[in-house]
């Protein structure tokens, strides 16, 4: 895309898109507006339309042709455990002879063996390895991106997760929002006194973190294989005491009435839900709880229950869509596959599955004021795509058509 032009005093807009057909995901449908145009300033979006109605007083200080691509809010993965070292393809070995996911987490394998590998690493190794995988997010046109704790367990580890996730932040093109996930598992050296650990991560981990300002939300694991309901209650209560808001891994691999609970601390989100039931869903309905589904690890795990997409559809639930990134249950640091699984996995359709990644994600994250969609005001978050129509995003598998992402008004090449 070539820099058409550079006006001297102008002192209206930084910047206009030209010859673009946006997809606002404001209104119905995509909220298309072809042959539109886009101007920013001071990072936000200042003005958006029909190219024929632009202000004939309209200057911008640089003008950029879109030649005809389409272009969308910046994408937005609102889960993701993309910080952690170590690597587990023996598992998935173990896994595809037969061996179940609770069995591997039960001999100390799963969480608790990059537990181990993340203690080792200091925080430049952990940035390192991170960073890999979040350029990788950011080639699709993610301009907002969730971060999780939770491979640490104790307090200098956990910090360091959450660390490296603010510097991910500052030193690379998105914006991170960071979730403590203390209660992800129970260490090692808390075997058998799971409510001990959680006692440590509510009186512990939780304020000292907070007092950080490493903490944007508060998560847990409610499992089987994890944390009880009422384990999760008193995560839920610490972190509702500090003022932070809360989400939930819930029903992912049973019913555990975890989407109702979290809805009970009007939580921002309930994640997974394969095993969602309608009281889950209604509460989550009433309370304004996003329901986010994660493709990847369903894939992955070779589920085969599906989360109930159209009773949450029916409810009026919003529905988000991200990759769950991490080692064990979805090695996929790419939204793009994310929304296509959406859709083949799901049957969700191309729609739901960008509403998935832009706003409804915005709203998983508490951030629908700001990003998520293309609006007047909002965050100058956009990516560029050479397609024909949005449904290509979630119909190709394997490509990537972006080229070109702007973070807050300022363009960028989507590898950089
Ligand atoms: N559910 C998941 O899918 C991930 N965490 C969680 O609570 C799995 C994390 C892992 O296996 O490392
Ligand atoms: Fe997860």
């Amino acid at each position: 895309m070539a820099e058409a032009q550079t006006l001297p005093d102008a002192n209206i807009w930084d910047a206009v898109w030209l010859n673009v057909n946006l997809a606002t995901m404001n209104g119905p449908g995509y909220g298309e507006v072809p042959r539109g145009a886009i101007a920013v300033r001071d990072g936000r979006i200042a003005w958006l339309g029909l190219q024929d109605n632009l202000p004939s007083t309209a200057h911008a200080h640089v003008e950029y042709d879109g030649r005809g691509q389409w272009l969308t809010p910046g994408l937005i993965d609102c889960h993701t455990h993309v910080v952690y070292a170590g690597n587990r393809s023996d598992e998935f070995e173990d896994r595809l002879k037969g061996v179940a996911y609770e069995e591997i987490a039960r001999r100390g394998g799963g969480i608790l063996s990059t537990v181990r590998a993340t203690r080792a690493a200091s925080e430049v190794e952990l940035l390192t390895a991170s960073r890999a995988r979040v350029a990788s997010l950011l080639a699709e046109g993610v301009t907002t991106l969730e971060i999780k704790s939770g491979y640490g367990l104790d307090t200098d580890t956990e910090a360091r997760m959450l660390r490296v996730a603010r510097a991910i932040g500052a030193t690379m093109p998105v914006r991170v929002a960071t979730t403590f996930l203390g209660a992800h598992a129970i260490p090692i050296e808390y075997k058998g006194r799971a409510d001990d650990y959680i006692s440590l991560v509510c009186n512990e981990m939780l304020p000292a973190l907070a007092r950080e300002r490493l903490i944007d939300a508060v998560d847990a694991f409610c499992e089987n294989i994890a944390f009880t309901p009422q384990q999760t209650a008193r995560v839920f209560d610490a972190a509702t005491a500090l003022k932070l808001p809360v989400k939930l891994h819930a029903e992912q691999l049973s019913d555990q009435g975890g989407a109702r609970l979290v809805a009970r601390y009007r939580g921002l989100s309930a994640d997974h839900l394969e095993w969602l039931t309608d009281d889950g869903i209604q509460a989550m309905a009433t309370a304004g709880t996003v329901a986010v589904l994660l493709p990847g690890a369903f894939y992955f795990l070779r589920e085969t229950r599906l989360p109930p997409v159209q009773a949450l559809r029916d409810a009026g639930v919003a529905i988000a869509v991200a990759t769950d990134c991490n080692p064990g249950t979805s090695p996929m640091p790419s939204i793009l596959t994310a929304m296509n699984m959406a859709c083949t996995l799901f049957r969700m359709t191309p729609e739901e599955s960008l509403a998935g990644t832009t706003r409804n994600a915005a709203a998983a994250l508490g951030l629908s004021t700001e990003v998520g969609m293309l609006a007047v005001g909002k965050r100058a978050d956009f990516a560029l795509w050479t397609i024909d129509r949005p449904a290509d995003l979630s119909y190709m598998l394997g490509f990537n058509p972006c080229t070109a992402v702007v973070n807050a008004g300022k363009l960028r090449a989507p590898r950089s």
